[in-house]
């Protein structure tokens, strides 16, 4: 897939190109990342590249330096909300709950973590 190519009826890709809002908290060329619609914890960030992948693991195999530059990003987002700490969820699969099949990580942090869930 190109740089820019997206698929027509994925959500993610929507959101990225503004067709269905979002709540942005950071932008560059490579990733968009969003407020996840139903938080689990004080901060719930969803880190998402704008190349569609069908998941992060796909991610890796055709472009690590994505894979890596998305965890700069939420190292990011953790510097500027709790200290550098924060924990990283990537659901691959519909068996391991994903529901939305456009790569992305949960960034989680904005609060002791230690008793809630992973
Ligand atoms: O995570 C998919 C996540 O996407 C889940 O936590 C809800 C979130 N979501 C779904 N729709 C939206 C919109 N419109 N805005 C923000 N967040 C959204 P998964 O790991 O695939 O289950």
């Amino acid at each position: 897939m190109s740089e820019q190519q997206t698929v027509d009826d994925c959500l993610f890709c929507k959101i990225i190109a503004g067709q269905v809002p979002s709540n942005k908290v950071y932008e560059d060329e490579r990733v968009y990342a969003f407020k996840d619609i139903e938080p689990k914890a004080k901060v719930h960030v969803l880190v998402v590249p704008k190349q569609h992948y069908a998941n992060i693991a796909k991610v890796a195999q055709a472009d690590p330096e994505l894979l890596a530059h998305m965890v700069e990003v939420a190292q990011g987002i953790a510097d500027q909300t709790y200290r550098g700490q924060f924990r990283l969820i990537c659901n691959t699969g519909e068996l391991a709950g994903q529901s939305v099949f456009h790569a992305h990580a949960h960034v989680l942090t904005g609060e002791d973590l230690r008793d809630l869930p992973m």
